[in-house]
């Protein structure tokens, strides 16, 4: 049996619910509340020592990293396959993946923290910046999806990768943008889907 222990608004935990509806694998949500410092106990330490969600068990296997969880399930549960085959095309999705996850963390954070703060503390230039930043970077995505319906052509791993950032840059007033219409359209795709939907 899988569990997933989870909170409910976590991009990383949300990467990982999106790969289970896509595999139709049931699954039990263990909720940890991130406010009351759960992830830190004892217990939860031993099973992530980073005391951080997601955590995934299967059986007796104990998981932590939604990338790597999502790798695991892909090799696991390969019915519905959410990866290429080919060598050369599986590399390309885990450097899309890597692409939208570590390239976009420095202007996506210093956005994420600037807007935290009180309106009156808040540094337009700093924000203007971040999403000058991101905007840039999203135009690869948009030059990857050409005429593709998804990253890679088909739903994959990536899209389910990386919709939790996605949706969150859509929070921030970066999507959409009418200088990126394919990702436009992609949006629309990827939230009519029900394991997107269901988040
Ligand atoms: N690289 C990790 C990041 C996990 C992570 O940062 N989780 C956040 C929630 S989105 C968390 O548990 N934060 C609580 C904490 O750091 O104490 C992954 O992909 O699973």
């Amino acid at each position: 049996m899988i569990k997933l222990y989870d909170f409910k608004s976590s991009p990383n935990c949300q990467r990982v619910k999106v790969v289970l509806a896509e595999k139709n694998l049931p699954y039990e949500i263990v909720p940890v509340d991130l406010t009351k410092k759960e992830q830190k106990t004892p217990d939860y330490l031993k099973m992530n020592p980073y005391g951080k969600v997601p955590v995934l068990t299967d059986d007796s296997t104990v998981l932590y990293e939604s990338l790597i969880i999502n790798e695991y399930l892909e090799e696991k549960y390969p019915a519905t396959a959410l990866m290429p085959k080919d060598p050369a095309k599986k590399a390309k999705a885990r450097i899309l993946t890597d692409y939208g996850m570590a390239h976009f963390d420095s202007p996506y954070q210093k956005l994420r923290m600037e807007l935290q703060k009180e309106a009156k503390e808040q540094s337009q230039p700093i924000i203007d910046g971040a999403k000058a930043d991101l905007k840039k970077l999203l135009q690869r995505f948009e030059d990857e999806l050409a005429d593709q319906q998804y990253l890679l052509g088909d739903f994959s791993l990536v899209d389910a990768n990386l919709i939790p950032r996605f949706t969150r840059l859509e929070g921030f007033g970066i999507l959409p943008d009418p200088s990126l219409p394919r990702l436009g359209k992609y949006m629309e795709r990827m939230k009519a889907r029900p394991s997107v939907k269901s988040l």
